[in-house]
């Protein structure tokens, strides 16, 4: 087992490392930047080490800064949570060179299934439902017409670097496409420095509905069931649940199965995402494949009782996955609210600041991961999220219940959030009612 962890990240999730490790009886580092100075979560750490100033380029997202820190500190291996460096096939290659274990995927499975293009040949040879589309990449505007005739309209131009949004055109006619697809390229090799693109089908009405998978060192893979992320605004998921709701099982057990195949054809080691969308018919598409321990991985922990954050790290020490798959099974339901010092009525602009209240509410099914404590200021350099609202029932009834009766007693003060924005969505009779679909929440807005 590892001694001594550092963790290359900050906030709740830097807590949520910092305390599987405790219980691993594993030592944390943490680095951080000046605008972190304060950091509650700094305090539970065994060493803290300053690696630069506030902006996340000059520190979270410096890997020779923090490589520098784990050299000086001696750690074992790295944690790099969600977001900065998480996705950096670079940085896990940082981390072999230096002979630092990575807490995640190799730079090879990484870079294979962060390539859309690539991601999507795997997914295919593998028997996981993917858009229908171009094979491979478009190499010009006369390919993309003939893909597109095939597969028909609306289409969607992506970039094989892109993800989370970034690098999308959707085209309604042949015109369009002819219009789009040279700029989509080159607007890919500015933003990505890969100018790679492929078309797809475009799907309007769609749910977004995630598998979470586990993989080991040892070519073993386990899928611990899906994750309905539907209501997001911008590519920023606002409520996850588990199980998705109104969706056959038979369809999602099939998906789940075909996620976990990519996983283990990936040869992935790790916590890793395969998003889907879900159509009307319940048919699902593979999106892409988050390589990373995500923002809402409690949900799945607690349907299935399983620690993600303390397997991913059993994982880079080279420890088996101590289940099968005929082993994990769903208890109840999840749901999880992202809490985030924001105002949605100034169209959701950042609301850092001192927290002067900070009243989380607690009792039976009710989790709170936060880093946030009464009198912490919030900086405003990074993401807007201060905590996360997990609650879990014997029933998605019974935690809707709940989440009402939690979001009832949370109390924030003086700075912006979007708690009450919760309690409306948590109340809504389309959402109560189960499956809205990625555009829902932009509609309610209007
Ligand atoms: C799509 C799509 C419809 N059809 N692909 C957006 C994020 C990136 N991961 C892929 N995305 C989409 N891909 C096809 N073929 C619609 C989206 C999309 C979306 C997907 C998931 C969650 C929210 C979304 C919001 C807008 C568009």
């Amino acid at each position: 087992m590892f001694k001594r962890v550092l963790i290359a990240n900050r906030g709740e999730i830097a807590l949520r490392i910092i305390r599987a490790c405790k219980e691993l009886g594993i030592e944390t580092v943490c680095v951080y930047s000046k605008a972190d100075a304060d950091g509650p979560w700094l305090r539970f750490a065994d060493r803290a080490i300053c690696i630069g100033p506030g902006p996340a380029k000059e520190s979270y997202l410096n890997i020779a800064r923090i490589i520098s820190a784990a050299e000086i500190a001696d750690v074992d291996a790295i944690h790099p949570g969600y977001g900065f460096l998480a996705e950096r096939a670079d940085f896990s290659q940082a981390c072999r060179d230096c002979k630092i274990e990575f807490i995640g995927p190799s730079p090879e499975s990484m870079a294979m299934l962060g390539d859309k293009v690539e991601c999507k040949r795997t997914a295919k040879a593998n028997k996981v439902p993917i858009f229908p589309g171009s094979e491979g990449s478009i190499e010009d505007e006369e390919e993309a017409v003939t893909v597109a005739a095939k597969i028909g309209y609306p289409v969607i131009i992506k970039a094989a670097a892109g993800g989370g949004g970034r690098g999308m055109r959707v085209c309604r006619n042949e015109a369009s496409l002819r219009a789009n697809i040279r700029a989509a390229s080159q607007e890919a090799q500015a933003a990505f420095g890969n100018g790679s693109v492929f078309i797809e089908k475009f799907l309007e009405r769609a749910r977004h509905i995630e598998v979470q998978c586990l993989g080991d060192k040892h070519g073993h893979a386990v899928h611990l069931y899906e994750r309905d992320c539907s209501m997001q605004r911008r590519h920023q998921k606002v409520i996850e649940e588990a199980p998705a709701p109104n969706v056959a099982r038979k369809k999602i057990e099939a998906t789940c199965e075909a996620a976990a195949r990519l996983i283990r054809a990936a040869n992935y080691s790790g916590a890793a995402t395969v998003e889907f969308l879900m159509d009307e018919q319940q048919n699902f598409y593979m999106l892409e494949v988050n390589t990373r321990v995500q923002v809402e991985h409690p949900v799945t922990e607690l349907i299935t009782g399983i620690d993600i954050v303390k397997m991913s790290i059993l994982i880079a020490a080279g420890h088996a996955l101590p289940f099968r798959q005929r082993d994990i099974h769903i208890k109840g339901a999840a749901i999880e609210c992202r809490i985030n010092a924001e105002d949605p009525d100034q169209n959701f602009r950042p609301s850092p600041g001192k927290v002067a209240t900070w009243e989380a509410p607690g009792g039976p099914g009710v989790r709170v991961d936060s880093h946030v404590v009464p009198g912490y200021s919030v900086p405003p350099n990074y993401d807007s999220m201060i905590g996360k609202l997990i609650v879990h029932g014997e029933s998605r009834e019974a935690a809707l219940i709940r989440m009402s009766r939690a979001l009832a007693e949370f109390r924030v003060e003086p700075i912006k959030t979007n708690i009450g924005l919760q309690r409306r969505l948590i109340s809504d009779g389309e959402f109560r009612r189960g499956g809205v679909d990625i555009h829902y929440l932009e509609r309610l807005l209007k």
